[in-house]
């Protein structure tokens, strides 16, 4: 059986200090596994473009490219312009990996290994909160609010959910070809309406423990408003009251960076 093709997106907002790193983790058997990897810079107002095209090329791989958005779509477009992009491609699964580090890129092997033993699986989402996971840096309280969060998701959707949004997945694009995401937030919270619609879709789906670090990371995230919006969005969810933004394709744009 041949492999599964895979573009990685890398979403990069001013992480010039750890955006090398990020790229340093594609050692050769890595990059063997996958068949692009793009950085999508959003506009950032540091080096991280300047960065990310100097660790490429020190790695010397035609496989890693440095993109940049038109404009600052934020995660959730980011992501949007990730799949429109792996599509065009006309690849199999789009990872996405945080560019600020904080997840461990030799652990997305680990994702792929799912993809390739279990082909039917509509999503492979690493996650911070199971036992095996490495997690450093996270408050008590960080941890036991998600937990919190999590059950209450896996209770009310009643299926496991175990993460509502790490910064390692694994996204198979046929799941994704109606394209209903494109009516989801552009914010942190995009991968909510994500899994939430999966549910939705009964994907099946699978939660892979990773390492998660908070060291020399800026968290853009409030959290609490973060946990208070999760909330919010499963009871409209279970009241079928989810309502979706109408966006076109086409104002997620994004090439090479200059
Ligand atoms: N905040 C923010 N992050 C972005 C944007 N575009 C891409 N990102 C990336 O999204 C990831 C998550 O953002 P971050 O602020 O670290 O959130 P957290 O990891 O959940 O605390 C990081 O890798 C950012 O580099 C953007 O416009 N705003
Ligand atoms: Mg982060």
């Amino acid at each position: 059986m041949s492999r599964p093709k895979i573009l990685v997106a890398i979403p990069a907002y001013n992480c010039e200090k750890q955006i090398g790193r990020v790229l340093t983790g594609f050692d050769d058997a890595l990059l063997a596994r996958v068949d692009k990897v793009l950085v999508i810079d959003n506009i950032s107002s540091d080096s991280t473009v300047a960065a990310a095209q100097r660790a490429a090329r020190q790695i010397g791989s035609d496989k890693i490219e440095v993109w940049q958005n038109k404009g600052n779509y934020n995660l959730g477009g980011t992501h949007k312009v990730a799949f429109l992009t792996g599509e065009k491609m006309g690849m199999d699964y789009v990872a996405i990996l945080h560019g600020d580090d904080q997840a461990k890129t030799k652990e997305l092997s680990r994702l792929i290994d799912v993809a390739e033993k279990h082909p039917s699986i509509g999503a492979i989402l690493g996650c911070r909160f199971m036992k095996e996971s490495k997690l450093t840096g996270y408050s008590w309280q960080r941890v036991w609010g998600n937990r919190a969060i999590n059950l209450a998701y896996s209770i009310i959707v009643a299926r496991p959910s175990k993460d509502l949004g790490s910064g390692l997945n694994l996204f198979r694009l046929s799941d994704l070809a109606d394209h209903r995401y494109l009516g989801f937030g552009d914010t942190i919270t995009f991968n909510i309406d994500l899994l939430l619609d999966y549910f939705q879709k009964k994907t099946s789906l699978k939660f892979v423990p990773i390492s998660w670090r908070e060291v020399d990371q800026i968290s853009n995230a409030r959290n609490f408003k973060v946990g208070s919006t999760a909330i919010k969005k499963l009871f409209n969810w279970r009241f079928n009251y989810v309502k979706f933004a109408h966006h076109t394709a086409d104002e997620y744009r994004s090439g090479p960076a200059k």
